[in-house]
C-alpha cells in the first residue's frame, strides 16, 4: 500500500513570530522531518496568496481579523495578511527538510477565493490537481501533518477521505489555531468523514 506524507503549510507565517502564528508551530518541524523517511512520497503544500487576497481582513474596510464573513462560496474567516507571494513569511520554515519533497503544491493564489484544502479551493469545486497526481502514482494511503490542524489539515484530510484515499492525521505532528472551539469541531468533522486520528 503506497503511502504519501502530506505536509500542510509548514511556513514561517504559521510559526511563532509569523503573521498568523500557530502556538507551537515550530515544535513540529523535527517530528515532520523524522516522518518523511517512512513514506513512499512526500508532498508539501504552500499557502500562497496575492496581497489583494479576499481572505485578508485588510482588504475589507472596517473588518477585524479572525471574524467570519460571507463569500459567494460560503462562510469565510478573515485572516491577518499572511503567506504573501514572494515574502519571507510564505517561505517554508528553515528547519524543514525540503530535499525529501517530491511535489510542492501551492494553493490560495486566486485573489477571490481562499483554499484551505490541499485538494480543492474553498468552493469545494476548483481542484488543485493533487488528487490526480496521487492517483497517477498509485498513492492510496495518506498521512497528514502540519499547520493548522483545525483549518488546512482538517479540510485536506476530509477531502482526502471523500475522494477515496485512506486518510490519517498524525495529531502529534500538527498544531491548531483553535478559534472558538474550532479544534474540537475539526476533530468531530474529520471522524465523521472517516479520517483516522492517530
Ligand atoms: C491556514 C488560515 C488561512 C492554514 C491557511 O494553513 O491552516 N489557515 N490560511
Ligand atoms: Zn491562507
Amino acid at each position: 500500500m503506497p503511502r504519501a506524507l502530506i505536509v500542510i503549510d509548514m511556513q514561517n507565517d504559521f510559526c511563532p513570530g509569523g503573521a498568523l502564528a500557530v502556538a507551537g508551530g515550530d515544535q513540529i518541524v523535527q517530528p515532520v522531518n523524522a516522518l518523511m523517511g517512512e513514506f513512499d512520497a512526500v508532498v508539501l503544500t504552500q499557502d500562497w496568496h496575492p496581497s489583494d487576497h479576499a481572505s485578508f481582513a485588510d482588504n475589507h474596510p472596517g473588518a477585524a481579523p479572525f471574524r467570519e464573513t460571507r463569500m459567494p462560496y460560503g462562510p469565510q474567516v478573515l485572516w491577518p495578511a499572511h503567506c504573501v507571494i514572494g515574502t519571507p513569511g510564505a517561505d517554508f520554515h528553515p528547519g524543514l527538510d525540503l530535499g525529501r519533497a517530491d511535489l510542492v503544491i501551492r494553493k490560495g493564489f486566486r485573489p477571490q477565493i481562499d483554499s484551505y484544502s490541499a485538494f480543492y479551493e474553498n468552493d469545494h469545486e476548483t481542484p488543485t490537481g493533487l488528487a490526480g497526481y496521487l492517483r497517477e502514482r498509485g498513492l492510496t494511503h495518506l498521512s497528514l501533518v502540519g499547520l493548522a490542524h483545525d483549518f488546512c489539515v482538517a479540510y485536506s484530510a476530509i477531502d482526502a477521505a471523500r475522494l477515496g484515499f485512506q486518510a490519517t492525521v498524525i495529531e502529534s505532528a500538527t498544531r491548531a489555531i483553535d478559534l472558538d472551539g474550532s479544534r474540537d469541531r475539526a476533530r468531530a468533522e474529520m471522524r465523521a468523514a472517516g479520517v483516522i486520528l492517530e
